[in-house]
């Protein structure tokens, strides 16, 4: 179920994040990066605003502004669009360094290939092809990919309402067959501030594949192993509104991800 192409999506990203971190000369941070200052034309729709999925990467343009989540990596600046050209610009890591790609839609395809970029190893994120992903929605369906409120990608596999409850269970799970990794459910809903007692289980038995996870929470400093059959009780919290994403570090990479989030 891990396609080669998966494999292939992940050394380049990983040789991407070295070739920022060795240029910006320190860490790549997995935290949100800033934006930069938008200038005043960079709050319009452009021909190709949407959300797009590379198979291990998330890339958003809406009104002038683009975020593309690899795995750790967060990356966002504004854009210039006009036909066949995207220049993408002050990108935290990179401020003073614009890239220039052509782009071309077919169906519901969109391909981007470097024609020039100073910012070492953005071109090998952002180039490519890259095919439509749906948010997370009152409509996503149990086995579909979609995008987390933060730009991680998920296997959806449903959502519970926990805004009544003192604690729940969670599973971080590798099902057989395609987009098997997965935490199921794989959206909490909670009230404001919400204070939560989460068993995480890694279940073990025919349906599963036996292989160790981990459970992150990097908003809330946590981070835990569980080998196949184990559990853990952690106390998370809901943020006051919106979303914060949990993952698997080690295969966030293949949808293992999901979020606790604030109904309204
Ligand atoms: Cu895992």
């Amino acid at each position: 179920m891990i396609h080669l192409q998966e494999r292939r999506g992940s050394l380049l990203v990983g040789l991407a994040l070295l070739l920022l971190a060795t240029a910006c000369g320190g860490s790549v941070r997995s935290g949100s990066q800033g934006t930069g200052s938008p200038a005043a034309s960079a709050t319009s729709p452009s021909p190709i605003d949407g959300l797009y999925f590379s198979g291990h990467s998330v890339l958003r343009f809406q009104k002038g502004q683009w975020k593309l989540v690899a795995q750790a990596l967060r990356m966002a600046g504004t854009i210039d669009v006009t036909p066949g050209r995207l220049t993408l610009s002050n990108q935290a890591f990179c401020p003073n360094s614009a890239g220039t790609y052509s782009w071309a839609e077919s169906g519901k395809k969109l391909t981007i290939t470097s024609l020039s970029d100073r910012c070492p190893g953005r071109d090998v994120i952002v180039s490519g092809s890259w095919e439509p992903i749906s948010p997370l929605s009152a409509v996503s369906k149990k086995g579909d990919q979609v995008a987390l409120d933060d730009l991680l990608f998920a296997t959806y596999q449903g959502e519970r309402d926990v805004s009544t409850k003192t604690g729940t269970e969670i599973h971080v799970q590798v099902k057989a067959g395609a987009n098997g990794y997965s935490f199921s459910p794989t959206v909490l809903v909670g009230a404001p501030r919400q204070q939560l007692q989460l068993t995480v289980l890694n279940p073990v038995g025919a349906n599963f594949e036996s292989i160790f996870h981990d459970f992150s929470v990097p908003a809330e400093g946590i981070s835990f192993d569980l080998l196949p059959g184990q559990q853990r009780t952690v106390t998370v919290t809901f943020p006051a509104s919106g979303s914060i994403s949990f993952f698997c570090r080690y295969h966030a990479k293949y949808g293992q991800a999901g979020e606790l989030t604030v109904a309204g």
